[in-house]
């Protein structure tokens, strides 16, 4: 099993383009995994090349987060992993090589961020952090539920995400507009599944959604949760969905009344000719890391 260090980027070709003494796994308090796999996808193919297409936007993203008012990249310091072997099943990819190296993110103290690849990657590192930190939620933004328990004879395929990360957490579900029948499980780890027909602006309802999330919230993100118009280059772009404000608004709320303890940004696929969706992929995830620097954090290295 390779050692993290042995896996880090240690020139400045990194996410956020930063210093490479601001990337080390000494300085850092984040690090990356990319998850370039796309081996169970059912339509539009390309999400293989989004973890790439991700790092590359990320050196264009302003890195002052005028939101919370701080330089939190720099100041917390993110490191950059080399991109995991995608010439594997999905369940190689997820719990042979994700889950380990989640499990020394977590022992170093640090805080793990996936990017993928298509949504069949994230289970691994959930069942790092499952396994490791108590109390926990997680809330799933996505335009499918994802909760078959198998797809095409795979379990770990990306259309049955959530149903392995079920396996070991509740779930809070928002975005849906294309979903499976599905029973709620156990009852010790139910899924709530909040529809985009009458979840889909600003209402009480978000109050109510977060209020079901544990003390400790891992935020699994598959881009076509949000609406094409903000992501277009994504395997299945489902119409409606998350706005882009609504979609940083609830991360906000989560951010302000949990502890968040890892996420990961899926189902990104690049669209030759434009940008759009790889650099709305890197502003989320610095937004991300700006709250939980913020909100989680305050008072904790706080800038
Ligand atoms: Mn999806």
């Amino acid at each position: 099993m390779p050692k993290l260090h042995d896996l880090l980027v240690t020139d400045d070709d990194n996410f956020f383009g930063l210093e490479p003494e601001l990337a080390t796994l000494e300085r850092a308090r984040f690090v990356v995994m990319s998850a370039p796999y796309e081996g169970t996808v059912s339509y539009g193919k390309g999400t293989g090349a989004g973890p790439e297409a991700i790092r590359i936007a990320s050196q264009q993203v302003e890195l002052f987060d005028e939101i919370t008012g701080a330089e939190h990249i720099p100041h917390h310091g993110v490191a950059t992993l080399k991109p995991f072997n995608p010439d594997c099943t999905a369940e190689e990819m997820t719990i042979g090589q994700i889950y380990p190296v989640t499990q020394q993110i977590l022992e170093a103290g640090k805080f793990p961020i996936l990017v993928g690849g298509e949504h069949s990657v994230s289970p691994g590192a959930v069942k790092a952090v499952a396994e490791r930190v108590p109390d926990l939620s997680v809330f799933h933004i996505d335009a499918h539920s994802d909760m078959r328990e198998a797809y095409h004879d795979d379990p770990y395929s990306h259309a049955s995400a959530a149903a392995r990360i079920n396996e070991w957490c509740p779930i809070v579900q928002v975005g849906i507009r294309s979903r499976e029948k599905f029973e709620p499980g156990d009852p010790k780890r139910p899924v709530h599944c909040y529809h985009a027909w009458d979840y889909h602006s600003e209402g009480p309802w978000i109050d109510e959604a977060v209020g079901k999330l544990s003390r400790n919230v891992y935020l699994t993100i598959d881009v076509d949760g949000f609406d094409p118009s903000v992501f277009p280059g994504t395997g299945t772009p489902e119409p409606g969905g998350l706005s882009w404000y609504l979609g940083l608004k609830i991360i906000q709320k989560i951010a302000q009344s949990r502890n968040i303890v890892g996420f990961d940004i899926v189902e990104v696929a690049p669209t030759e000719g434009q940008q759009v969706s790889e650099f709305a992929a890197a502003r989320l995830m610095g937004r991300i890391i700006a709250f939980i620097s913020h909100y989680c954090w305050r008072g904790e290295g706080a800038v």
